[in-house]
Parts: C-alpha cells; structure tokens; sequence
C-alpha cells in the first residue's frame, strides 16, 4: 500500500540571478559599489515587499481499510485514517488530499445527517466539486466539530480485494488560529451492532489530533 505522505508545497525556487561581468574594469566597479554599500548604514533596509499571500500547505492522509491494516497477531483492525495525527501552520491555505481505499458504507441512522453535508471548506472526489454525499454512498468523515469543518468521504466504488486505485477526496480550506483540534469520523463505520465499536472508539483509526502551529 502507499505510505501516507505529508508536505508543504515545494514550488520551484526562484533561480538566482546569473551576472556577466564582462571587464575587469566592470569587477573593480562592482567591488567598489559593495565597498560603498557596506559604508552606507548599519541599519537593516526596511522590507518594501507586500504582505506575502498566506502559503499553500498539502497534507495527505491514507483512509486504509480493514483489511490493508493487521494488528501484530495478524488480524485485521478496523479502518484507519493514517496518520491519525498531523500538524498544520495556523493561517494557511491547506489543501488535504485523502485517498480512500475503503468500499464499505456506513449509512447514518437518519439520512438527513448533518455530516453528510461539506461545511467548512469546499470539496472535490476525484476532481468533480461536490457538496454532499448520499446517506447510501458515506463510507466515513473526516470532522473537526470545533471548527464546524465536516468532510463526508464516500464509498470508493469498484474496488474490491484485488484491485487498489484509491478515491481522491480534496477538500480545501483555511488552517485556523494556533491550537490543537481533535478530528473524528461520524460515520458508524466500526464495529457492533450500532457500528460505533472497535476502530470508532479507538484513538488513531477514527480519531486523532490536528495540531495547528
Ligand atoms: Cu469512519
């Protein structure tokens, strides 16, 4: 299975200038131009740039199915968000990729669930915008009650035992102020009879913590 995957956006650094220097006459008047510089002021120049745009920050998760996650005695555990835990910077735009492998539905007890519905930041499945996701189609959600933040995530179709291309849930949104949030999924997705048992009420498979810094 792929590893999980977390990281900042690594756009392309600008080049550094390359300067010709044609003559020697062109070096003695760059050296004495720094010389100059240098004798100018001791003060630091103030910064003249705009206030930089808030970064752009990616984050992938891995939604692991039962059967992709065994235990040390070889049994499978339930679903897994993996990592369960991870840090975001306060204030950035940040695009989380979760790439769910999981084929299995875990319908509410009302269809008119509220964590059916995106809240708190927009949503795409593999590249199409949606804003909510059908009580037959929830499979888990990805929710932060304290930021009214609400990622329903929905069945991946298809995939069976063998076959592992996973769904691609994005959602977008903007990290808050600096703190620590606890994520949970709602969906019944674990086990017992009312599906709130196993990896629902286990810390790092349906619920972890988000650090913002
Ligand atoms: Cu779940």
């Amino acid at each position: 299975m792929r590893s999980p995957r977390q990281g900042k956006d690594h756009g392309a650094a600008p080049r550094s200038r390359r300067v010709k220097i044609g003559s020697g006459a062109a070096v003695v008047a760059a050296v004495a131009g720094l010389a100059l510089s240098a004798c100018g002021s001791s003060k630091p120049a103030a910064s003249q740039s705009a206030p930089a745009a808030p970064p752009t920050v990616h984050t992938y998760l891995t939604l692991a199915t039962g059967g992709m996650v065994h235990n040390k005695t070889g049994a499978a555990e339930g679903p897994k968000f993996i990592p369960g835990d991870f840090t975001l910077p306060a204030g950035a735009k940040v695009v989380l990729t979760i790439y769910s492998y999981d084929d299995g539905s875990a319908s509410f007890a009302s269809a008119s669930s509220p964590y059916l519905k995106v809240t708190g930041g927009t949503e795409t499945v593999n590249g199409s915008p949606v804003t909510s996701v059908s009580n037959q189609d929830i499979s888990h959600t990805l929710t932060i009650a304290a930021l009214g933040l609400n990622i329903p995530i929905p069945v991946s179709p298809a995939h069976g035992s063998t076959e592992y291309t996973p769904e691609v849930v994005q959602f977008t949104f903007t990290a808050p102020a600096a703190g620590t949030y606890t994520w949970q999924c709602f969906a019944p997705c674990g086990s017992g009879s009312a599906g709130l048992g196993g990896a629902m009420a286990t810390d790092g498979y349906m619920k972890g913590t988000v650090t913002v810094a």
